[in-house]
């Protein structure tokens, strides 16, 4: 019988009592971005610690200059630097323990850094060199990411096995405000949420996605209210502020690693360079907001609030800026030594099995390079 001849005997019914599948409220991120530096919170932070994340923020971002001046010396292809975000990065390696895992964009250098790679290493994808230039098994550290967004998933998945083979593992994936828009976050946080899976959703919000500002990127109230969609907690956080982020991201790691599930961060920070040394910043926005972003610095907020305690004095100051020149000259001194290439190694690890076109294509490099050392055709 069709629904037209049922009509005259259909009797209208409510439908079953219907109630929202978790109270959403809990999941909600506060109205203003966490902050400890300069707030009562600041007298509950370890010294010891807050000195460690002064140090690597110094060194980072000394790590961020040199690296750029390589670019300029034609020793680095391209770099993405952290300038102005270097609270995020060393707050990210720090928050980890040695057991869990780091899933890094093209930006988090610095990050894999701060979390033990060797910094050269670590350059070796920008300087142009093959494949990830690391063992990403050594330090924990997933391949520097360039496809946005890409490592989300691949966080979630290993988070998921993890727990699944009854290990103790946390994987924190770091991401951008423009990575937001891609599919594989939607991907990613659905999963990890419905799988409760142990990850942390770390999102720079940097102001930008290359030239393409927030506001024109997103209508959502903060990225962090994303996690309410997905059924997690959203957190938002003073991207600057070291400590603040440190026990954000903590916060969320401890909770991951005792089983309940995943934590979106939104840290509130800004690209102080260009996007890259490719990019010209001056085309899309005004000096006066990088001169106001200057002025709430992450170094300089940590050095205020040690030295407003008494935690550190001048000479403190100077041996970690002592430190940072001491890692600059040495990464200054390794990338200017020429890497011994074999263009040939270009087609290894390409596939399991190569295909007929790589050995087509390997074939015909290496009878190049072998006529070209015959010398030149007469
Ligand atoms: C899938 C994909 N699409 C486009 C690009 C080109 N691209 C490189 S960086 C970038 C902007 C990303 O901005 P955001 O996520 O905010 O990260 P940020 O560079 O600010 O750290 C774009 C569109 C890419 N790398 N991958
Ligand atoms: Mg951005």
């Amino acid at each position: 019988m069709t629904v037209m001849e049922q009509r005259g005997a259909y009797r209208p019914s409510p439908p079953p009592a219907w109630q929202p599948r978790m109270d959403p409220a809990p999941l909600l991120p506060d109205a203003e971005p966490y902050r400890v530096l300069g707030t009562e919170a600041a007298a509950k932070a370890d010294p010891d610690l807050l000195r460690r994340l002064y140090a690597e923020l110094v060194r980072g971002r000394r790590y961020n200059a040199q690296a750029t001046a390589l670019t300029k010396q034609g020793r680095l292809a391209v770099y993405p630097s952290s300038t102005g975000q270097e609270a995020c990065e060393v707050a990210a390696a720090l928050a980890l323990q040695d057991r869990d895992w780091l899933f890094p964009s093209y930006r988090d250098t610095l990050a894999a850094v701060a979390r033990g790679l060797d910094p050269v290493q670590a350059l070796t994808l920008l300087r142009g060199d093959w494949h990830t230039g690391y063992d990403p098994y050594e330090h924990r550290v997933a391949p520097l990411c360039t496809p946005l967004a890409t490592q989300l998933p691949h966080a979630v998945g290993l988070a998921h096995a993890a727990r699944l083979k009854g290990d103790d593992v946390v994987a924190l994936a770091m991401v951008g405000d423009g990575g937001t828009s891609e599919g594989d976050f939607h991907e990613a946080l659905n999963f990890a949420a419905v799988w409760q899976a142990p990850v942390v959703f770390l999102v720079q919000n940097n102001g930008f996605a290359i030239s393409v500002p927030l506001a024109k990127q997103t209508a959502a109230p903060s990225l962090a209210h994303k996690a309410v969609g997905y059924g997690m907690p959203g957190r938002l956080v003073d991207g600057n502020d070291a400590a603040a982020v440190h026990e954000v991201l903590s916060d969320a790691v401890r909770h991951a690693r005792a089983g309940g599930g995943p934590t979106l961060i939104e840290a509130i920070t800004y690209r102080v360079d260009a996007h890259t040394n490719a990019d010209d910043a001056t085309r899309y926005r005004g000096d006066s907001e990088v001169e106001t972003w200057r002025g709430h610095d992450p170094i300089a907020l940590l050095e205020h609030e040690l030295t407003e305690r008494g935690l550190i004095d001048e000479a403190g100051i100077q041996a970690a800026r002592d430190a940072a020149e001491t890692m600059a000259a040495d990464l200054r001194d390794r990338m200017n030594q020429d890497p011994a290439l074999d263009p040939m190694d270009l087609f290894d690890h390409v596939y399991a099995e190569p295909t007929p076109q790589l050995r087509e294509q390997r074939a015909q490099l290496q009878a190049e390079l072998h006529a070209e050392s015959e010398g030149p055709h007469r």
